[in-house]
């Protein structure tokens, strides 16, 4: 494991090493969301990891269970990728893959959350162990194992949802997850897009 106290982001120092590394820093000045968003948290307050894992299909979803196991009781799961407690953001999932190797980032609050967002309120080293085994788990696990249990730890199943996609939005019953990881929407399936829960 490569520990720093600060990085521009834990993605850029996990993409050049081997498939097993994990990359754990204290603070980041440029984290990254998905589609050039920025991920901020002050210094030591957050867990901040990257792991350099085989290509996986699912693995944001996998990442995903993994992530909201390690925190434990009422984390729950935003499609694709967001964990969530008491409704609001506590945590986010991104996946940069290549063809060999898929870097998954993954970012908790722990002691300090921006408005409107939640913070865990646990020690990071213990929550960091939990999460390494859960990885380890779930990246393992049978595609239909992955989706069943996203399908229990979700909060967007069965809810009204909208849907953004480039250039159009709709609104619709958030009703399964495919065999692909897509979001089935009045039977429309989603596979990226950002959804917002009514
Ligand atoms: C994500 O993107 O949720 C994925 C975040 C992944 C962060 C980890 S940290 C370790 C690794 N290194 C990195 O550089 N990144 C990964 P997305 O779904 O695009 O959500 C981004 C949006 O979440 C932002 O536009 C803000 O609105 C919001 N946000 C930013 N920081 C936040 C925080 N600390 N807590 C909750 N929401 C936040």
């Amino acid at each position: 494991m490569v520990r720093r106290r600060s990085v521009t982001s834990t993605q850029d120092v996990a993409r050049a090493l081997p498939i097993g590394s994990i990359v754990v820093a204290d603070h980041q000045t440029k984290g990254r969301g998905r589609l050039d968003r920025r991920w901020e948290a002050p210094p030591g307050t957050a867990l901040l990891a990257s792991f350099v894992l085989a290509a996986h299909p699912l693995l944001s979803l996998a990442a995903g269970v993994a992530a909201a196991e390690a925190c434990g009781a009422g984390v729950r799961l935003k499609w694709p990728n967001d964990l969530l407690l008491n409704g609001r953001k506590v945590g986010g999932i991104l996946v940069e893959a290549t063809r060999e190797k898929a870097v998954c980032g993954i970012g908790i609050n722990l002691s300090s959350a921006p408005a409107g967002a939640a913070m865990l309120g646990e020690p990071r080293d213990p929550l960091l162990d939990r999460l390494m085994a859960q990885i380890d788990t779930w990246c393992r696990a049978s595609p239909e194992a992955v989706i069943a249990r996203w399908r229990e730890l979700s909060d967007t199943l069965g809810r009204q949802v909208r849907v953004d996609l480039p250039g159009r939005a709709f609104e619709g019953q958030a009703q399964d997850i495919g065999p692909g990881g897509e979001l089935i929407v009045d039977g429309v399936r989603v596979v990226a897009g950002s959804v917002t829960h009514l």
